[in-house]
């Protein structure tokens, strides 16, 4: 065991640091216990004994752009600043034309994915969105496609009347790539029901997932958190993802986003502070021992906070952004979303990691410096 460990007095909190640093999985009841009795320094240590076992001394970014194609919606999550509805003066929605115009500003950039997510817009069917991405893979066969949170599939596949695999298999065919982790926020069905009543279940977000995993299509998973969640509700959420994850194997990363107050109707709650989202991420690096990534994503967290959050489990930057995406702007994040690939490299190195690009896999991309 580290030197530093020894110096754990309580003894309940020792067994478990002694369980991490044996590389023995912890409990649901560990994972509470630490949520509740280890600061943030004895967490931190933890954290960067798993971080080390998966990822080294690396921190990954790539280089990316999202498109968010409307902001139209037909559900009402207690959450979302960016949904409007239909006719809203504040509502946009890009035709298939204005898309391939955002991926066409993209032609001098050495960009590898574009990430697409948005509301659930009443009017549209897997065949929709499949040709929009039939129509950018023509357009730039290379770059990766990383499309559509589970909410949204779970709308697309029905109103075109096929079940999720049939579904999952056309947008493959059409050129998806990987699915991103939206959606998922907590999936407990308690809280779940006050935040957002009307959304795809947590049975369904997890099912959709199973299912593209099955088929070949990797993804990501979130934790929407700083609410009216408790530490059992995170634990248990991550516990249905780390039990899919040793059935599966194709999650590669796990993004915890802060909930943020501004223009929603949750807004009286306010938001956790930086130690809370240093404390999350380190318990989620622990907890989900098979996930190989955590990601800390700068444009909720801010940059300085993303930088930090490399000693406290995460290990991946996620990407340059450009401005491309509204969905934190519009819920009270003062970050403009956007950072060339020297600007995530100097973060990362100030903070004492190596900073690795990646693909969309986390397949490293340039030569690693050591
Ligand atoms: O599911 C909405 C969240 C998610 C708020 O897979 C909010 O690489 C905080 O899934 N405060 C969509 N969060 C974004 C998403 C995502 C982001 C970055 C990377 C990846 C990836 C996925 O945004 C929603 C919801 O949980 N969200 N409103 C809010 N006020
Ligand atoms: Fe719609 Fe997503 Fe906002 Fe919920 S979080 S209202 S599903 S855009």
């Amino acid at each position: 065991m580290p030197d530093l460990l020894n110096q754990i007095n309580d003894k309940d909190l020792r067994l478990v640091a002694e369980k991490i640093a044996g590389n023995i999985r912890i409990t649901p009841d560990d994972g509470l216990f630490l949520f509740k009795n280890a600061d943030l320094a004895v967490l931190g240590l933890l954290a960067g004994i798993v971080r080390r076992r998966h990822n080294g001394n690396l921190a990954y970014y790539n280089r990316n752009f999202h498109i968010e194609p409307t902001n139209i919606c037909i559900y009402n999550c207690r959450f979302c600043s960016y949904h409007k509805a239909k006719g809203d003066p504040e509502s946009w929605e890009y035709s298939h034309e204005e898309m391939l115009n955002i991926v066409k500003k993209f032609d001098d950039k050495a960009v590898t994915e574009v990430h697409i997510v948005g509301g659930v817009h009443p009017s549209y069917d897997l065949h929709y969105w499949g040709s929009l991405i039939k129509k950018i893979k023509e357009y730039r066969p290379a770059l990766h496609i990383k499309a559509f949170s589970a909410i949204e599939l779970d709308y697309m596949i029905s109103r075109a009347g096929l079940t999720l695999e049939e579904g999952l298999t056309l947008l493959k065919e059409y050129g998806l790539n990987s699915i991103p982790g939206g959606g998922a926020e907590i999936f407990d069905e308690n809280i779940r029901k006050h935040i957002c009543d009307e959304k795809s279940s947590s049975k369904l977000w997890l099912d959709i997932h199973e299912a593209a995993h099955k088929l070949g299509i990797p993804s990501n998973a979130t934790m929407l958190y700083g609410h009216i969640e408790n530490y059992s509700h995170r634990i248990d959420h991550m516990e249905r993802l780390r039990q899919l994850q040793d059935k599966t194997g194709g999650f590669n990363a796990f993004i915890p986003l802060k909930y943020k107050k501004s223009n929603n109707s949750m807004s009286y709650l306010g938001e956790v502070n930086s130690i809370e989202d240093l404390r999350n991420y380190a318990v989620s690096r622990i907890y989900l021992d098979n996930f190989p990534h955590i990601k800390a994503y700068w444009p909720m967290t801010g940059k300085e906070s993303a930088q930090m959050s490399l000693s406290f489990g995460t290990d991946d930057m996620d990407g340059t952004i450009d401005d491309t995406t509204r969905i934190y702007s519009m819920a009270g994040s003062k970050e403009n979303p956007a950072m060339n690939s020297d600007e995530i490299c100097a973060l990362i190195r100030q903070a004492g990691f190596i900073p690795v690009e990646r693909d969309s896999l986390y397949n490293p991309l340039t030569q690693i410096e050591i």
